[in-house]
């Protein structure tokens, strides 16, 4: 049997999960409340004690957690474990100076290795397996993550992190690689680079892992057809870990979520209910298994549907829809999180108005995206080399704030078309959520 495939585990009964995640959620509660000033003091704001909390009935009673109180902690004001037990940090990308940083002691990181080793066996994964990882690494989550999940399953592990597309392709037909970890939009640029070269013979895949942003079910079935694989979801977030918080068994028709360590429940984005399973809505998670960066009811701003009905792969966690949207205004572009607002910061920062477009697009598998910015009267100018300097300038900001390529065009004063409503700042011409 493989070493990572957990039934007693991943197939165990609703009360058995159940029973787990009581148990669980109530050390956790009272271990923050000990420890965490911030986390006691919002329980307090919310009348709520440890006492109050009983069982997963009771999760309803604690206040959510956003993004917005991880950056207003930054750095260490959530950190539930003292720092001289913990090994590592992983970061999001954006904004610098308010990043989110993620914090884990050793049996933090091995808990998630045993995450990511679930979803590379639920993809057919083995001991026998040369698994290619062409996630980055670094502070990113999706390299460090699937590289110890493919330790843990006792795959060769061949540790590419992201780019150099040519050395990709020969590492993974001269060492034979079997399974690919890397984003979807990645993958389909691998594939069809492969088969440019003519290579598509000599390639070994047999699966891929491919996740950390939006993904259609076209481009699954366009990755499947060229590599001749099994193309499997998998989903995550820096804050609640990184990836393999859920994945995709056999069945592909939604990603089964580690419920021993991550309780989810999805909300009216609006009013914070609780909604039944097959309702859409925010996804929100509570680790309850973490010891450094433990988050009590977490709102990703993810918009899924979580779904109780039986698989036929045998696992009984409960499994989420791939994320139909956000219920905020977050982009995913590259692989890395852009918020609009960082952009009109970098824009305002350099003087230029609000008026503005983010154009999204994916041409050949790669995202781009363009800033349209209006000048003002003052700064308009029909000398091209001035322009060219002034969008220089704004390129290599926007570079600092977010960390990729982002082409920038100056247009003059009142180009940028006036909405009615509310200004529609981004236009997203990739159409990555379905349903
Ligand atoms: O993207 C972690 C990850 C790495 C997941 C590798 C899977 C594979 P962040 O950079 O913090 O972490 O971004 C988290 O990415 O809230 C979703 O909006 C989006 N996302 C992650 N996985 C998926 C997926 C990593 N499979 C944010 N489908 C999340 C759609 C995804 N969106």
């Amino acid at each position: 049997m493989e070493r990572y495939y957990q039934p007693e585990i991943e197939c165990a009964s609703r009360e058995q999960i159940r029973a787990w995640q009581d148990e669980r959620l109530v050390k956790t509660v009272k271990r923050v409340y000990d420890n965490v000033e911030f986390y006691r003091k919002k329980m307090e704001e919310a009348g709520v004690t440890p006492d109050d909390i009983q069982s997963v009935d009771d999760l309803h009673k604690l206040p959510f957690l956003t993004k917005d109180d991880l950056r207003d902690a930054y750095p260490y004001g959530l950190l539930a474990a003292p720092l001289s037990d913990c090994v590592r940090i992983q970061s999001t990308s954006g904004t610098t100076g308010r990043r989110v940083v993620a914090f884990y002691t050793q049996h933090d990181i091995d808990l998630w290795d045993d995450c990511c080793a679930r979803a590379i066996v639920a993809a057919g994964g083995t001991k026998d397996d040369v698994c290619h990882v062409c996630y980055g690494y670094g502070l990113f989550t999706g390299g460090p993550g699937l590289n110890g999940g493919s330790h843990k399953v006792g795959c060769l592990t061949l540790p590419m992190s992201s780019g150099n597309t040519e050395r990709q392709i020969q590492f993974m037909v001269d060492l034979g690689s079997t399974i690919l970890c890397c984003t979807p939009s990645y993958a389909a640029y691998l594939a069809e680079s492969i088969w440019e070269r003519g290579l598509q013979d000599q390639i070994k895949l047999k699966a891929g892992i491919f996740g950390a942003e939006a993904w259609t079910e076209e481009m699954r079935h366009d990755i499947e057809e060229k590599l001749h694989i099994k193309a499997h979801d998998i989903y995550g977030l820096t804050e609640i870990s990184g990836p393999g918080v859920s994945f995709e068994c056999s069945e592909q028709t939604g990603m089964h979520i580690n419920e021993d360590h991550f309780i989810a429940e999805v909300i009216n984005p609006l009013t914070g209910e609780v909604l039944p399973d097959g309702e859409k809505g925010e996804l929100v998670f509570t680790s309850i298994t973490k010891e450094a960066f433990p988050l009590i009811r977490y709102r990703t701003r993810d918009i899924c549907i979580l779904s109780h009905k039986k698989c036929s792969c045998g696992r009984t966690h409960v499994k989420m829809t791939k994320p139909l949207g956000r219920s905020d205004d977050m982009l995913i572009v590259k692989g890395v999180n852009v918020f609009p607002s960082q952009i009109e910061t970098v824009l305002m920062n350099q003087g230029y108005p609000a008026n503005y477009q983010i154009i999204v697009d994916r041409v050949r598998n790669t995202d781009t995206i363009e800033v349209q910015v209006e000048m003002t009267q003052e700064m308009f100018s029909d000398n091209a080399g001035v322009v060219a300097a002034r969008e220089k300038a704004l390129v290599d900001a926007l570079k600092a704030m977010l960390g990729i390529l982002v082409k920038v065009r100056l247009v003059s004063p009142k180009a940028i078309t006036r909405s009615e409503g509310k200004a529609v700042r981004v236009i997203d011409k990739r159409n990555l959520y379905q349903g």
